[in-house]
């Protein structure tokens, strides 16, 4: 019997609270991402609320979806350090280097990440390739440097495109770029960030997943 995408994405939600309990304390706040599979893990994890202090969300969104289990969810500014960030991604590859940022959160994922001992990354076998580059890289710029960005990305081989109607939770518009043929993603991440005007950008290549919790047909699996 197949697994749909669905199932797998439960499937990893709940491996990944299984994986981080025993991280867990009365004084442990945990790193929380956003998206799809990040909710199927907030909603996991709440079953043991009682069991660490708090959470520090990644977006407005998943803010709300742990607030409304009745985690205390506090300012990244109140918290030192995390035993773990847990957090989907669009594309994963073999060195755990990922582009996130589909949903829109990639910077303050990116910030919340920084702050965690480990990062597990939770996704379905959709999302393991071989090679960064088919889903369009998010980029986060500040209002006026959309054209002047835009003009240096297509300088480095990509194509923007302002994502239509959509402002961060920062309130910076994205722009999504397709084209790029990743050979180094590091180097690319580190290139794009120093764009003037880029907020942040998509790659996690510089600071990659600490392990991978992937859902597959044959089960789920853990990288590292
Ligand atoms: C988040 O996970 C975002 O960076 C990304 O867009 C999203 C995609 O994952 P899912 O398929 O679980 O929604 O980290």
């Amino acid at each position: 019997m197949a697994y749909s995408q669905q199932a797998l994405k439960e499937q990893v939600a709940k491996a990944a609270v299984e994986y981080i309990l025993p991280l867990l304390s009365p004084t442990a706040v945990v790193g929380v991402g956003t998206g799809s599979t990040a909710d199927l893990f907030i909603d996991e994890l709440a079953k043991h609320k009682q069991q660490f202090k708090a959470a520090v969300a990644s977006s407005e969104r998943s803010a709300k979806r742990l607030a409304d289990h009745g985690i205390l969810v506090l300012d990244l500014n109140e918290v030192e350090s995390m035993p773990v960030y847990v957090d989907g991604a669009d594309e994963i590859n073999a060195q755990l280097q990922m582009i996130k940022g589909g949903g829109g959160a990639l910077t303050r994922e990116k910030m919340v990440a920084s702050v965690a001992e480990r990062f597990v990354c939770i996704v379905d076998e959709s999302k393991l390739v071989e090679r960064l580059g088919a889903f369009k890289l998010p980029i986060e710029v500040l209002p006026m440097a959309i054209n002047s960005v835009s003009r240096q990305i297509e300088k480095l081989g990509g194509v923007a495109r302002q994502r239509v109607g959509f402002i961060t939770d920062n309130g910076n518009p994205i722009i999504d770029v397709e084209g790029f043929s990743v050979e180094d993603a590091r180097e690319l991440e580190s290139t794009i960030n120093q764009i003037p005007g880029v907020v942040c950008c998509g790659f996690f290549a510089l600071s990659p997943a600490t392990i991978m919790i992937i859902g597959t047909q044959e089960g789920v699996k853990q990288l590292s």
